[in-house]
């Protein structure tokens, strides 16, 4: 394994602070699923913790560096080139209902690109991470994108939408499945993007897409799939920029044959 940068040290202890806060608060959601209002509140207040652990240890390590975080949005830095992207609690549906696959998401942009990822599964005790032109690894062992080309071998994780102000986003969703569902091994829905973009690039699924995610679902992802050897674009095969409306993370075997499944949808 290379030695971790600098970066990379503050964002995984930044993690794995987050996270070890969220195993706690894990095990009282157990408690609150037979309440009548179940952990919803409570949730929300893992959340935010994680977020003000997470932002406190970043500053720590570099104060002059910017945030686009889910919960507090946006905050300018002194550098007006370093931006931090972070969802602290990635898969929140899943921790709300006792279901253990979630994870502390942190990226490092420079200017709009992103330089180094840290995904952090507190429960697998998994530390995914990549720095650019570095690699993509997971705890010590150096990640690889699945080398699998046809699709009937291949397991597809997609993301169902949430965002349903507007009846043809549902539709395009159940469109795409169907050919997905056909030619391919199987489809999995996991409730997080980051870990689904961590395992596009440890070759666990082959490939990953979804509509309408936010920068902080993807950005310390789709740097790992790239260190991988996998290719990240949009649904239509251009490469993916912070902001795009879709993704499409998969290696370059299937990347071609995927996109046309999904893009004529
Ligand atoms: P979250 O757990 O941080 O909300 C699953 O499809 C992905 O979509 C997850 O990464 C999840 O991130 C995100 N997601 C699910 N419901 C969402 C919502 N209502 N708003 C924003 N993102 C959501
Ligand atoms: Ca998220």
């Amino acid at each position: 394994m290379p030695r971790r940068s600098a970066n990379i040290n503050v964002m995984v202890r930044a993690a794995e602070k987050a996270g070890r806060g969220l195993i706690r608060d894990f095990g009282e959601v157990d408690q609150l699923q037979v309440s009548r209002k179940g952990p919803g509140d409570f949730v929300s207040a893992a959340d935010l913790k994680a977020e003000q652990t997470v932002k406190e240890e970043l500053k720590k390590g570099r104060p002059e560096f910017g945030f686009l975080m889910e919960e507090s949005g946006r905050t300018e830095g002194s550098d007006k080139s370093h931006t931090w992207i972070v969802d602290p609690l990635d898969g929140t549906t899943n921790f709300l209902h006792g279901l253990p696959h979630f994870c502390v998401s942190i990226a490092l942009a420079k200017d709009k690109e992103v330089i180094a990822g840290v995904i952090f599964d507190p429960v697998k005790d998994e530390v995914f991470w990549a720095e650019r032109g570095i690699g993509a690894f997971v705890n010590s062992r150096r990640l690889r994108v699945s080398g699998r080309r046809r699709l009937e071998d291949s397991i597809i994780a997609t993301g169902a939408p949430f965002n349903l102000h507007d009846e043809s986003i549902a539709e395009r969703f159940i469109e795409q499945l169907r050919p997905i569902m056909q030619q391919t091994s199987g489809i999995r829905r996991y409730g997080s993007a980051a870990l689904d973009l961590a395992y596009v690039a440890a070759g666990r699924y082959d490939g990953f897409w979804e509509n309408g995610l936010n920068q902080w679902d993807v950005a310390a992802g789709l740097l790992l799939v790239r260190e991988a050897g996998g290719f990240v674009t949009d649904l239509h095969g251009s490469r993916y920029e912070l902001g795009a409306d879709s993704i499409l993370a998969t290696n370059e075997g299937l990347h071609d044959k995927l996109s046309q499944i999904l893009v004529r949808k």
